[in-house]
């Protein structure tokens, strides 16, 4: 769903990335990309990385030792099949890490899924849905919100839009009835 931006021109935007989003493979881009522009869509500034707990350890250890004295605020990491990155990045930081199960070719991303959600006791890591990467951005955002008011504002403001789109398709559904709405649906995906 687009903003509104002519609701959010108001607001200036964060120079200062407070949210990383990071992916094991750039195969991970295509999932991660919602998280970012709606991200970007509420002006704030979104460091973007490839990172892999496997090919690249190393350079995922840096990142994440440094993410805190950089100023980010949240992490949103997202991997595929055995997918450690978040758990691994949530152990080297005290930055809450979101994690997103990108759909795996061999399981669906049950894989995936399972390896962020069942984290042992004591580091956390908050997962969305696989291929989640829409509500990982949304979620990063509303903690960003618990401490800024412009952001809380922008959020509203897609909470409405989100309102608006489903009361005006129920008032087009009741008006021309579900055949022909369905028969329009059809024409606008062909
Ligand atoms: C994981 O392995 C990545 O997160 C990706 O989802 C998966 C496959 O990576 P590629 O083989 O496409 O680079 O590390």
């Amino acid at each position: 769903m687009k903003l509104a931006s002519e609701n959010l021109s108001s607001v200036t935007a964060e120079q200062v990335p407070l949210v990383a989003v990071v992916m094991g493979s750039d195969s991970d881009l295509g999932t991660m990309k919602p998280a970012i522009e709606v991200l970007e869509g509420f002006g704030i500034t979104v460091e973007v990385r490839i990172l892999s707990a496997h090919r690249t350890p190393v350079e995922m250890v840096e990142f994440s030792k440094a993410a805190e004295s950089k100023g980010l605020k949240v992490i949103i990491a997202g991997a595929g099949g055995a997918a450690h990155l978040p758990g691994m990045i949530a152990s080297l930081t005290s930055i809450p890490v979101i994690g997103v199960p990108v759909q795996s070719q061999s399981l669906s991303g049950v894989d995936s899924m399972l390896s962020i959600l069942q984290m042992p006791g004591g580091i956390p890591v908050a997962t969305v849905a696989i291929g989640g990467g829409l509500n990982a951005g949304l979620l990063a955002a509303q903690i960003l919100s618990a401490f800024d008011l412009k952001i809380r504002q922008k959020i509203l403001i897609y909470r409405k839009c989100l309102h608006d789109a489903v009361i005006k398709k129920d008032s087009k559904l009741i008006k021309i009835g579900a055949k022909k709405y369905l028969s329009e649906m059809k024409n606008l995906s062909s």
